[in-house]
C-alpha cells in the first residue's frame, strides 16, 4: 500500500466509525433507553490531530499524538445541533476540551477541527476537565470545570497531591471563551454547576466541598451557594442540600451532574453517587428533584441508583464508573443523557421528562435499613397480588 493509500484507509475507517448508525438496545426498564454504541471514543478524534500526514516527516505513518479516552462531556443544543464539550484525554494524561457535534444526538458525532483553546491567563492549571455548561438567563453560556494543580504544600517528593478548584469561563458560541477567575471557596471543589436562573437576583451554584483532592471528608454532599458576581465568584455561605448517607450509593461522595432541568413538577437533577467496596470506588448515577419555588428543597429522592455500569461499561481506565455532566432536553420532552463509562468512553441514553419525573416521584425512597426495604417490597407485592387476580 502506498503512503497515500494508507492515509486514505485511516480516513475511511474513521468515517465508517462516525457514520455508524446507533440503535437502541432491546432491553429497557421503562425509565430510559441505552444504545448499542458509544457516541464518542478516543478513536473519534480526528485523524489529523494524531497523525503527521506528511510522508517526508512521517514515512512510517505513525500516530504521533495518541488519544487515550473521550469522556465526561458537557452538553448543549445550539442552532439545532447537539453539541458536546468532551473531555478528551491524551496519552500524556492531560485532558482538554473539544466540541463534537451531531445532527440527532445519538450518532454521527464529529469533532470540530480544533480543540478548545481555553485561556490560561488567570492562574494556569496543570489539567482541566469535566465541564458543566449552563445557558444562563443573563445571556452567557458558562462553562464550569475542574482545574487541577500540584499541591505545593505537599511534603517534598510527593508528586501526587493536588488541589481541585472550580474554574469558570463563558462564551456565546463554544468557540471563543473568556476565562474568569476561579471560584473562591474555603475548601477544595469539584463538580460545581451553575443553576440556569437567577435566584433572589443572584447567581446560584451547586457545589461539592471536599477536604482533599479525592476525599470528600467533612464535605457533607451537594451544596448550594448564592453568588453576587460571576466575574469574581466567591462562595460566602454554603448549605448542603443533598447529603451523603451511610450505607447508600452516595456514602463516600456525591456530585451534581449537569444543571437541573426545569419541569412543571419541579427541578429534575442528575447526580453521581460513590461508595467503596473491595474492588475500589463504585460510581453510579442517581436522580432527585427539588421544588420550583425553592431549588434547595428536595421533594423527591428515589432510592438507589438510576444507572450503574453494565457489560463493557464496567471496564476501563477507572473501572466500575458511570459519570454524567451533560444532558439535553428537547422541546418535545425527549431527554438525551450523556454518560461516560469507566473514565474511557461516552454513551447516550434517552428518556423523556415525563418518564424521569414519574421515576422520581413514584420510586420509593431509601428507608436506610434492610427492614424498611423489605417492607417496601412487600407493599408492592400486596398491591400486585390483587392486580394479578384480574389478569
Ligand atoms: O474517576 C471517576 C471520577 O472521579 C472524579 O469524580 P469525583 O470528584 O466525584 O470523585 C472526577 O475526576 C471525574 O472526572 C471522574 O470521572
Amino acid at each position: 500500500m502506498t503512503f497515500k493509500e494508507k492515509v486514505q484507509q485511516l480516513f475511511d475507517e474513521q468515517e465508517k466509525l462516525i457514520a455508524k448508525k446507533n440503535h437502541p438496545i432491546s432491553k429497557t426498564n421503562g425509565v430510559y433507553q441505552r444504545y448499542e454504541n458509544p457516541v464518542v471514543t478516543a478513536e473519534h478524534t480526528p485523524v489529523f490531530w494524531r497523525y503527521d500526514l506528511n510522508e517526508k516527516t512521517n514515512p512510517y505513518l505513525m500516530e504521533r499524538i495518541g488519544m487515550n479516552a473521550a469522556l465526561n462531556a458537557g452538553a448543549i443544543k445550539l442552532n439545532g445541533k447537539y453539541l458536546l464539550v468532551v473531555r478528551v484525554e491524551g496519552v500524556d494524561r492531560k485532558s482538554f476540551f473539544a466540541v463534537a457535534e451531531s445532527p440527532n444526538g445519538i450518532d454521527n458525532f464529529r469533532f470540530w477541527d480544533y480543540p478548545v483553546t481555553m485561556p490560561d491567563d488567570i492562574i494556569p492549571a496543570t489539567n482541566i476537565y469535566d465541564m458543566r455548561l449552563t445557558q444562563h438567563e443573563d445571556g452567557w453560556i458558562y462553562g464550569i470545570f475542574c482545574a487541577e494543580r500540584h499541591d505545593d504544600n505537599a511534603p517534598a517528593g510527593d508528586l501526587s497531591s493536588a488541589t481541585a478548584t472550580a474554574a469558570i469561563a463563558r462564551t456565546k458560541d463554544l468557540k471563543t471563551w473568556e476565562r474568569l477567575p476561579d471560584l473562591k471557596t474555603r475548601s477544595q471543589q469539584r463538580n460545581v454547576v451553575l443553576h440556569p436562573e437567577f435566584v433572589n437576583g443572584k447567581y446560584a451554584l451547586y457545589t461539592r466541598p471536599q477536604d482533599g483532592f479525592i476525599d470528600a471528608g467533612s464535605g457533607g454532599g451537594i451544596g448550594w451557594a448564592l453568588i453576587d458576581d460571576m466575574t469574581h465568584a466567591e462562595v460566602k455561605e454554603e448549605t448542603i442540600i443533598e447529603e451523603r448517607l451511610y450505607h447508600t450509593i452516595k456514602e463516600v461522595k456525591n456530585g451534581e451532574g449537569p444543571h437541573p432541568i426545569k419541569t412543571p413538577m419541579g427541578w429534575l437533577h442528575l447526580a453521581h453517587g460513590v461508595r467503596g467496596c473491595a474492588a475500589g470506588l463504585r460510581y453510579v448515577l442517581y436522580m432527585y428533584m427539588t421544588a420550583l419555588d425553592d431549588p434547595t428543597r428536595v421533594i423527591a429522592r428515589p432510592a438507589g441508583y438510576f444507572m450503574a455500569p453494565e457489560g463493557e461499561e464496567r471496564v476501563g481506565d477507572v473501572s466500575n464508573v458511570l459519570f454524567a455532566n451533560g444532558w439535553i432536553a428537547d422541546p418535545d420532552g425527549k431527554v438525551f443523557i450523556y454518560y461516560a463509562s469507566s473514565d474511557t468512553r461516552l454513551h447516550v441514553a434517552t428518556s423523556t421528562i415525563d418518564q424521569l419525573v414519574d421515576y422520581c416521584l413514584n420510586t420509593p425512597e431509601d428507608g436506610l435499613t434492610t427492614s424498611h426495604s423489605v417492607e417496601t417490597i412487600k407493599a408492592l407485592i400486596d398491591k400486585n397480588i390483587e392486580i394479578m387476580k384480574t389478569l
